[in-house]
């Protein structure tokens, strides 16, 4: 739908390497509006909690331990089926099968620092934007709307 959210989420990795503004920038000119933003340092049990669908994967461990190692910034970005378009803009899991052009394509290399999180569906999104936002979004008029929307 025309007003779809979805929780994108810049990993430790993406920050240390400066690439936050230019990853919003992709969200922004593609035509998103920006509803919620904050830069935190997060805890290993909020992590396992955002990532509980991956609880005994090999990989949860260091997983959890890498989105813990720094600063993470936190968006819920809104718009036209934007939880599909996050994930088509940000590429596959494997930075290496990403196309050119997703974020994923042009950032990085490996599974372990893909630089970027969004999330995979409309229930999940609204339980990652629960999870991180529990003090809500922000509502406000974008001047853009009328010349991004029919
Ligand atoms: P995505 O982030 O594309 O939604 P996911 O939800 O399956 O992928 O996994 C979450 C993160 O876990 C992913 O971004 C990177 C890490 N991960 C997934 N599969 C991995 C693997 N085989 N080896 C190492 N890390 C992996
Ligand atoms: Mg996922």
């Amino acid at each position: 739908s025309v007003n779809e959210r979805t929780y994108i989420m810049i990993k430790p990795d993406g920050v240390q390497r400066n690439l936050i503004g230019k990853i919003i920038a992709r969200f922004e000119e593609r035509g998103f509006k920006l509803i919620a933003l904050k830069l935190v340092q997060s805890t290993e049990a909020h992590l396992e909690n955002h990532y509980a669908d991956l609880k005994g994967k090999p990989f949860f461990p260091g997983l959890i331990k890498y989105m813990a190692s720094g600063p993470v910034v936190a968006m819920v970005w809104q718009g036209l089926d934007a939880v599909k378009t996050g994930r088509v803009m940000l590429g596959t899991t494997n930075p290496l099968q990403s196309p050119i052009g997703s974020i994923r394509g042009d950032f990085c290399l490996a599974v372990g620092r893909n630089i970027c999180h969004g999330s995979d569906s409309v229930e999940s999104a609204e339980k990652e934007i629960k999870l991180w936002f529990p003090e809500g979004v922000v509502q406000y008029t974008s001047a853009m709307e009328s010349w991004i929307f029919e």
